[in-house]
């Protein structure tokens, strides 16, 4: 009798301990902070690697109590379209580039103009000092997403299927050259000279193997990721763009945060930011060589009649119209 019941006790406990051990793991999980990142990004580039890096570090810093699920090449939104899904809360992480915050702060299109921002470096000390707080804090009132660091995403360049003789914006005449497809990004193709064509990032490699586009835009690092050098003759070295995107996480998720658990996020955004920049900042140096080992033309047009003609185009524009003032000369004057 007595062993018994000693048994049964014995066995309670055991299968309780078994229980508690299938349970706890599924406890555990359901306590975890969701973190969705979603991107266009290809898994070879260095701003999809470093989502690889920003997961890590939060798992250093915070172990066990963040669910980071990484989405490359545009597979849970399109490109685009994260902002709207961050908003409603679909979403938590993206990098948002310019042009889509753009849309809605039309103030932020200043940073879409062409030769603008001078350098990476330039690019660090705007959006790292109070340029950058002041245009953040309106990002997060009117998009309910927070930007938490900058990513350099290169210098664009102009790529063509076929190479011809690019001198200044003259010569891309009639030049069917794809763009992100939102109307400031169709902007800036029409103010270098082009006819710019709307299509989604990862339709690109075939567009241009297939010829529906002529050619394309993005800095060298991305033309490498993306393998378009495989279907394009030349690398028109315009430099129109010193391009950056921004990690932003949506407002709802960020303050249903603790603050150690902020400031642990930022961190590993900021330590993600630092991996892509420094990794593709070298890669940039090294790329031209590289394409012209891929037996691609790489060219040198007249930047400064590209430079003064954009310049001229976008100051004339509606965009110019909304920008702050003195925002521009504030942006020169960062040094
Ligand atoms: C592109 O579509 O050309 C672009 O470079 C635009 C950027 O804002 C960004 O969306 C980027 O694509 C993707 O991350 C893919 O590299």
């Amino acid at each position: 009798m007595k062993t018994s019941l000693l048994r049964r006790g014995l066995l309670a406990t055991a299968s309780a301990a078994v229980l508690m051990g299938m349970l706890l793991p599924a406890a555990q999980a359901q306590t975890k902070v969701l973190l969705r990142v979603s991107t266009p990004a290809v898994p070879d580039d260095w701003h999809a690697k470093m989502w690889t890096v920003f997961k890590d570090t939060l798992e250093k810093s915070a172990p066990g109590e963040f669910d980071v699920q990484i989405n490359l090449n545009a597979s849970l939104f399109k490109q685009g379209t994260e902002p709207a899904a961050m908003a409603r809360g679909n979403l938590e992480l993206s990098s948002i580039s310019a042009f889509d915050i753009a849309k809605l702060v039309p103030e932020f299109s200043v940073f879409t103009a062409g030769y603008i921002v001078r350098d990476p470096a330039h690019q660090q000390k705007v959006f790292n000092g109070p340029i950058g707080t002041e245009m953040f804090k309106v990002v997060s009132e009117k998009m309910e997403v927070t930007p938490l660091s900058t990513v350099y995403l290169g210098t664009r360049q102009v790529n063509l299927r076929e190479a011809r003789s690019v001198k200044t914006p003259a010569d891309l005449k009639g030049v069917k050259l794809r763009m992100p497809g939102s109307k400031e990004w169709l902007f800036l193709g029409e103010a270098l000279g082009a006819t710019p064509t709307p299509l989604a990032f990862g339709e690109v490699y075939l567009g241009l193997k297939t010829g529906t586009i002529d050619g394309q835009d993005n800095p060298l690092p991305s033309v490498r990721a993306a393998k378009f050098y495989e279907v394009t003759k030349q690398i028109v070295m315009t430099s129109h763009l010193v391009d950056g995107i921004f990690i932003a996480i949506s407002n709802k998720a960020y303050s249903a945060m603790n603050a150690a658990q902020k400031q642990k996020v930022k961190a590993a955004a900021e330590a993600a930011a630092a991996y892509n920049n420094e990794n593709r900042i070298k890669e940039e140096g090294q790329l031209v060589e590289f394409f012209k080992q891929q037996g691609l033309q790489v060219a040198t047009p007249d930047v400064d009649a590209f430079r003064k003609s954009v310049q001229t185009v976008y100051q004339n524009s509606d965009y110019a119209k909304v920008w702050p003032k003195g925002l521009l000369e504030r942006i020169n004057a960062t040094k």
